[in-house]
């Protein structure tokens, strides 16, 4: 048998903040992360997206780059603030051009698009207005998608509404790494409970379109979340008990009101009796169990060994200092994580386990039946060798290719995985890190006009798309 289906889209993908640059550019207007990277001390060495991979002004270079590596589809975001550079109302025909070029290039090389509406790069003018603590802000991206959908579902039938929500809402409302920069739990529900709000109403307008016919094609719609399996550190009942606290943060509380159409009652009742959110408007329940995903999107990239934890809190969520007594759930006794003392680490401390892939996608099966799954981002993020001027990037070829195996053996015990996008096409910003965390086939020198090399890793990935993933 072979490994993976015929069908099977082999992909990789980009987000915009990361790739585009051209902040400023054809009436763009800033969002929070332009202006977040430009307070001193938020990035790495104050690095910035201002020019990224300037992929804005090369992508017809990018896309013949994409065409040559034979991708059959392609991940990217658009960029909120370039469609409307106020968050909502006018719109600025020169974003709809730039994303009407480049999906135009896409197919004219056989090249599947698969979009990203939020990829974290809120237009800054929607945050002044309370960002997404305030409702209004569901209601934009209705409106910001309907209007993507108006203009590109013709030619894109592969839609997810957000990226990573736990990443977003983790680091911008709890540790407050990311803009807009709050340390508050009881924030961080309420702003991710108007993300999921946001997200149903998009999938309702575009279902909505679809019966109406404004869109044609079959299309699907998803949302794209983190997959990070919890292993227990040990086999003490504690630890066990830890890691379903965990399963129930990470994993339930972020996909069950996209799979579902509902929180995790337990977890829900806890976080409102103790923080007082979310607090939901009459008609949220029937929205969300209206508009779950066609599909689900996983971005997987490590594992975490979870460990009972009396003192402290991982998640934050029981700052309230609170006692409550709701159930084995109770926020009091939290969790930690802990380094695997036998794990092969990054050096950015992120576990390689490959088969946490397998075990991941076997759990969404396990507890959302037989959803479409697409693994939207899995890469190494790394410094790359240089040897010769060649870019010999070995380490990333071996964690592809091993977590290619596991998501074939996924398929393998039934999974339904329909495409594979590795973070990422192109060496870009990774956010706080800078540029020094590469993550690309192609590499950029950023000494050299942003010229593009390929690496090894890109001769590597051509033959397994070649062989459809029997070469690994
Ligand atoms: O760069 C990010 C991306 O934007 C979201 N997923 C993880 C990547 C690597 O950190």
């Amino acid at each position: 048998m072979q490994p993976f289906p015929n069908n099977f889209l082999w992909g990789a993908a980009t987000a915009a903040y990361q790739v585009e640059g051209a902040h400023d550019v054809d009436g763009k207007g800033p969002s929070i992360w332009d202006i977040y990277s430009h307070q001193p001390g938020t990035t790495y060495q104050g690095t910035n997206g201002d020019v990224a991979a300037d992929h804005y002004h090369r992508m017809e270079e990018d896309v013949a780059l994409m065409a040559e590596l034979g991708m059959s589809s392609y991940r990217f975001s658009i960029a909120w603030a370039r469609i409307f550079p106020e968050g909502r109302g006018k719109v600025n025909a020169a974003g709809v051009d730039f994303y009407n070029r480049l999906i135009d290039t896409l197919l004219s090389y056989n090249i599947q698009p698969m979009i990203t509406l939020y990829h974290w790069d809120l237009p800054q003018r929607l945050q002044d207005e309370g960002g997404w603590e305030s409702r209004a802000t569901a209601e934009a991206f209705a409106e910001y998608a309907m209007t993507c959908f108006l203009a590109f579902s013709d030619r894109v039938s592969l839609w997810s509404t957000f990226n990573e929500t736990v990443v977003f809402i983790g680091h911008g409302y709890i540790t407050g790494l990311h803009p807009p920069g709050v340390n508050s739990p009881a924030r961080a529900l309420q702003a991710c409970h108007h993300v999921f709000v946001a997200h149903a109403k998009a999938v309702a307008a575009f279902r909505q379109m679809q019966c109406d016919g404004n869109i044609r094609g079959k299309g699907m719609i998803g949302f794209v979340n983190v997959l990070q399996p919890h292993t227990p550190a040990s086999t003490m009942s504690e630890d066990q008990k830890a890691t379903r606290i965990a399963d129930g943060i990470y994993t339930h509380w972020l996909y069950d009101p996209v799979l579902k159409g509902e929180y995790p009652k337990e977890l829900l009742e806890i976080a409102q009796l103790t923080l007082g959110a979310p607090e939901f408007v009459k008609g949220d329940e029937k929205l969300l169990k209206e508009n779950i995903c066609d599909f689900i999107g996983l971005n997987y990239y490590k594992r975490e060994m979870v460990a009972a934890n009396p003192q402290q809190s991982t998640f934050e969520m029981n700052t309230s200092g609170q006692s409550n007594s709701a159930g084995e759930f109770g926020f009091k006794d939290l969790f930690k994580f802990v380094r695997n003392p036998e794990g092969e680490y990054t050096d950015w401390d992120w576990e390689i386990y490959p088969q946490g892939l397998t075990e991941g996608i076997m759990q969404i099966k396990a507890r959302y039946g037989d959803i479409p799954i697409y693994i939207t981002e899995n890469g190494l993020g790394y410094k790359d060798p240089i040897i010769d001027g060649k870019i010999i990037d070995d380490a990333r070829i071996d964690y592809l290719s091993r977590h290619l195996q596991a998501i074939a053996d996924a398929i393998a015990q039934g999974a339904d995985v329909r495409g594979f996008y590795p973070w990422s096409f192109i060496d870009l910003l990774s956010w706080l890190n800078g540029y020094q965390k590469q993550y690309g086939f192609v590499y950029i020198d950023r000494h050299d006009y942003l010229k593009r090399k390929k690496k090894k890793s890109f001769d590597w990935y051509q033959r397994v798309i070649q062989s459809n993933g029997t070469i690994l």
